[in-house]
């Protein structure tokens, strides 16, 4: 049986329906590791330790955690099943983001985002991971959720372990739909990316007086180039940097192409870089790193 439908089959009874094996689970969804292993081989599933902790280790979101001595597993969110989980609640980014289909929209503009079967609204960090969970029904539909003004009006947020931000209900006058964003990329050395770190990877820093323009680029092929041999040569070290932006805004920039046709830009006026990053969504993330 292969990996996938292993950890489906371990979703399954560790979320929603841990009797079908006859496991049962405690009030923080823990359950013993060798009974869950006898369980499982008693029901059609073959799985030793090994394999549930390679398993554990590889689940492409994190979807199980073993305690310290290994001796108890769980699911770390995404239950049916009544469960403690004993999130943290924190202080969520300004924006969180939400994947769904085109039939459920009519629905969610009237009664906002419900939490359904589960526990909580899912909600993600970033952008690619919520057109993916999107994918899932179909062509993927971005919701922007305005998660800071909702905490700021009382609502509680939590972060599961795997990083899946959580809340109770999400009214539609916090959604923006229809969302179109653009992916752009930058490459930056070391300085900029301390500064971009320092904004809580939220914000590219104010240009220097001698650079009037601010030259995100299109696609990661010329930021690669810009990254390997320009950054690494002018400071040791150069990253391509990743980012969505709001598409409507971005289209006041028309994209430049200068020298080859990869080499594609935008050109942002220095004076506007502040406003360009209030219209970045999601965190800006660092793809590659060189020298490598
Ligand atoms: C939609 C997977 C109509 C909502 C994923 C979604 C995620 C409404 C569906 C995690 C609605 C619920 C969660 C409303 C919400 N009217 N439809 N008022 N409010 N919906 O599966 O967020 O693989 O319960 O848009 O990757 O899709 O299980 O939630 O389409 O992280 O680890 O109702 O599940 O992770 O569907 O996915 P779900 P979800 P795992």
């Amino acid at each position: 049986m292969d990996h996938k439908r292993i950890s489906k089959f371990l979703s399954l009874v560790l979320r929603h329906d841990p009797a079908r094996i006859g496991i049962h689970l405690d009030e923080q969804g823990w359950t013993d590791s060798a009974k869950l292993i006898e369980a499982c081989n008693g029901n059609g599933v073959p799985i030793d330790f090994p394999l549930l902790e390679e398993i554990v280790r590889s689940s492409d979101k994190q979807r199980f955690a073993l305690n310290d001595d290994k001796s108890r597993i769980r699911a770390n969110q995404g239950h049916s099943v009544t469960v403690d989980l004993d999130l943290e609640k924190i202080r969520p980014p300004r924006h969180l983001f939400h994947g769904t289909v085109e039939k459920y929209l009519e629905s969610i503009r009237e009664k906002g985002l419900k939490k359904g079967e589960r526990h909580h609204v899912h909600l993600s960090a970033d952008i690619d991971t919520a057109l993916k969970v999107g994918e899932r029904r179909g062509r993927p539909i971005l919701l922007v959720i305005n998660a800071q003004e909702m905490h700021e009006q009382g609502h509680e947020f939590h972060r599961s372990a795997n990083g899946v931000w959580l809340v109770d209900h999400a009214s539609a006058s916090f959604i923006r739909f229809n969302v179109r964003t653009s992916v752009l990329y930058r490459p930056v050395g070391p300085e900029e990316l301390a500064l971009i770190e320092a904004s809580g990877w939220s914000a590219f820093p104010p240009r220097l007086p001698d650079q009037p323009i601010f030259y995100p680029v299109t696609n990661e092929a010329y930021a690669i180039q810009i990254a390997r041999d320009w950054n690494v040569k002018a400071s040791g070290s150069g990253y391509v940097t990743k980012f969505h932006v709001d598409a409507d805004f971005l289209s006041r920039y028309p994209v430049q192409v200068v020298g080859g046709r990869e080499h594609a830009e935008h050109w942002i006026p220095a004076e506007e870089l502040e406003e360009f990053n209030h219209h970045i969504l999601g965190p800006i993330t660092i793809t590659r790193s060189y020298p490598e």
